[in-house]
């Protein structure tokens, strides 16, 4: 049948708009403006592979990173091995960073196509050019704000997590829509050889846009390899001064870091500090107090004598730095056993800290159980720095650094805060 809806459909889509007289053809809108035989569709599919993957594997890291902070119960997330979020949010952070040149060098190919003409041949055009603009705003948003972000710079008045979160929903349904559109172009340019000369998808005579070419039709292989080797110089040139946040063998060339490895008291980074969190007057009167059929409230003197336990463990902060040390402090099960509690028991751990989003975390059951989980009240042999936590910070294995809380005074069944 091709007299139903989807053949009225197909027409009214398809109609010709009116276009705007030929005058107004000039500068970008002329015929051959963009000489460049790189601006092709083998260029642009080539590209929007490797774009493509960053987009997946970054959109997967950070929803898991997200789902560890607001946990589904159909998401478990172990407390073992310890350096597994250390690798899915180095990895997020290093895959956001290197999909800015990627997509940058993807726009420089394909933007041509911005002055097509006419500028609206057809309502489906409309359309398809409308799915673009939302395409390129919301992947441009997110590498944006995630830069910003890692950069703790916050020019806006949103908050930047749930931004962030949303925009990553509509950033890669936005991916996999343009995927499918383009199938047929995708597969013309990943093609060994494209179809020369061809204009596909575009009304014949029009010049500005993406050209279906082979391998000689994009001028050879020099400015072909030129092209390709600029585009990997670009991607490795941020990975290389970067990546060193985290991977600490390439820390001295992490030039663009905002954060590294062994910079900070005590060798550690801070993320934030005691001034700013308005916990500076710790007393002889401090206590930890743990919640439970037999209440606790410990001293630090108390504290020291429970077993004391060292785990060397990293801090991993959700933008992207992390540092491992050796914590010494008392397992967070031994403190529930002798409160009476199952060691397993769900918690919610609460900083001096008054204010602030990071104050409270809640400690599921795998990292309550996990012996490697600990009340920290020594870093690298020495007390902690007021900075890193000082009396008693919460340090577990494979956990979001902003659930590592800092200046830990009271600990009780149940959960809240981050991570509930
Ligand atoms: N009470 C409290 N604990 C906190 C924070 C906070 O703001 N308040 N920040 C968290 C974040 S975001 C990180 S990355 C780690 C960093 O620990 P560090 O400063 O000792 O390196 O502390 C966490 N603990
Ligand atoms: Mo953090």
């Amino acid at each position: 049948m091709t007299t139903g809806w989807t053949a009225r459909l197909d027409r009214v889509l398809g109609a010709r708009l009116p276009g705007p007289p030929d005058v107004l053809r000039r500068g970008p809108f002329r015929e051959g403006a963009f000489a460049s035989p790189l601006h092709s569709e083998r260029r642009a599919a080539r590209t929007g592979v490797f774009l493509g993957v960053a987009f997946a594997v970054c959109f997967l890291t950070g929803l898991t990173s997200h789902l560890i902070q607001q946990p589904a119960g159909w998401f478990p997330w172990p407390a073992a091995p310890s350096w597994l979020y250390r690798v899915t949010q180095g990895t997020h952070v290093a895959t956001g960073l290197a999909a800015i040149p990627l997509l940058l060098v993807k726009l420089w190919t394909v933007y041509p196509t911005l002055f097509e003409w006419p500028p609206a041949g057809s309502p489906s055009r409309v359309i398809s050019r409308l799915s673009v603009l939302v395409l390129v705003g919301a992947s441009t948003m997110q590498l944006l704000t995630g830069l910003v972000n890692i950069a703790e710079w916050y020019p806006w008045a949103f908050f930047f997590t749930a931004t962030h979160y949303w925009t990553g929903w509509i950033a890669i349904g936005a991916v996999a829509g343009h995927v499918g559109a383009k199938a047929p172009a995708i597969r013309r340019g990943m093609a060994r050889r494209g179809s020369a000369g061809a204009v596909a998808g575009l009304a014949p005579g029009q010049a500005a846009g993406v050209r279906a070419v082979d391998d000689a039709a994009e001028g050879g292989a020099v400015p072909r390899r030129a092209f390709v080797a600029a585009a990997g110089l670009g991607v490795a040139a941020v990975t290389l001064t970067t990546v060193g946040q985290s991977l600490s063998p390439l820390a001295p060339v992490a030039v663009l870091a905002p954060r590294l490895p062994g910079v900070g008291p005590q060798g550690l980074p801070v993320r934030q500090t005691a001034h700013r969190a308005g916990v500076t007057d710790v007393g002889a009167d401090y206590r930890l107090v743990v919640e439970g059929p037999r209440r606790l409230e410990l001293s630090l003197a108390d504290l020291a004598r429970f077993p004391q336990r060292t785990e060397r463990l990293p801090i991993t902060c959700v933008e992207g730095w992390s540092a491992s040390a050796s914590w010494t402090g008392v397992r967070l099960g031994d403190l529930l056993a002798a409160a009476g509690l199952p060691r397993d028991t769900e918690v919610t751990v609460e900083s001096l800290q008054t204010g602030g989003l990071y104050r409270v975390s809640t400690v599921a059951p795998p990292h309550a159980r996990s012996p490697r989980t600990l009340l920290a009240t020594g870093l690298d042999g020495a007390p902690l720095d007021p900075d890193h936590g000082y009396p008693v910070r919460l340090i577990a294995p494979n956990r979001p650094g902003v659930m590592q809380t800092k200046w830990v005074t009271r600990v009780a069944p149940g959960a809240g805060g981050i991570g509930a």
